[in-house]
């Protein structure tokens, strides 16, 4: 057997036999990797951009017996500033109807008490998924007056269709 460790078609760079496209594209690649590190590191721990919070488990079997999940709705906790214990269940959300004043700064705490489901109002940065044993929890500020219609967007059977309600932003000065 040869010895092929001296190859002497290989210049002593080590970089030195890689095709050009192809060392372009690995420091492309490269680059890339850099970038998007960089863009979720500054969105998320810069700008606070964070997933939908999963701190709070809870006991799906249990969460609806007592606590602020046992009565769903809304709470005004300081000035404009309102909370939203909502229950996804098969096939309907409680409450299915909520009202807050143009303005308000409303938490969302949504927990499932059955299967997984899904929570997106409309024109708004809520979009979550509803995972039993957690409460999602996202903040959103109405500015406009309207109807916000709110969906499961994660299909949980067979009336999910069904599965919808609505926010009103009354507008100010009523
Ligand atoms: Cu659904």
């Amino acid at each position: 057997m040869t010895d092929d460790g001296g190859d002497s078609d290989r210049p002593g760079s080590a970089t030195d036999w890689i095709d050009p496209l192809e060392r372009n594209w690995l420091r492309f690649s490269i680059a890339l990797l850099v970038v998007f590190s960089l863009a979720v590191g500054i969105t998320g721990f810069v700008l606070g951009f964070q997933v939908p919070g999963e701190h709070d488990r809870v006991d799906p079997n249990t969460v609806a017996d007592s606590g602020p999940f046992s009565e769903p709705g809304i709470q005004k906790i300081g000035s404009g500033e309102y909370e939203v214990y909502m229950l996804a269940k098969q096939f309907f959300f409680e409450p299915r109807e909520i009202t807050v004043p143009q303005g308000a700064t409303v938490t969302f705490h949504v927990t499932s008490t059955d299967v997984q489901h899904g929570l997106k109002i409309q024109d708004t940065n809520v979009n979550m998924q509803i995972v039993p044993g957690h409460v999602s929890t996202l903040t959103a500020t109405f500015d406009e007056a309207g109807e916000y219609p709110f969906i499961c967007h994660e299909f949980c059977g067979l009336a999910h269709a069904g599965m919808f309600g609505t926010l009103t932003v009354e507008p100010e000065g009523e």
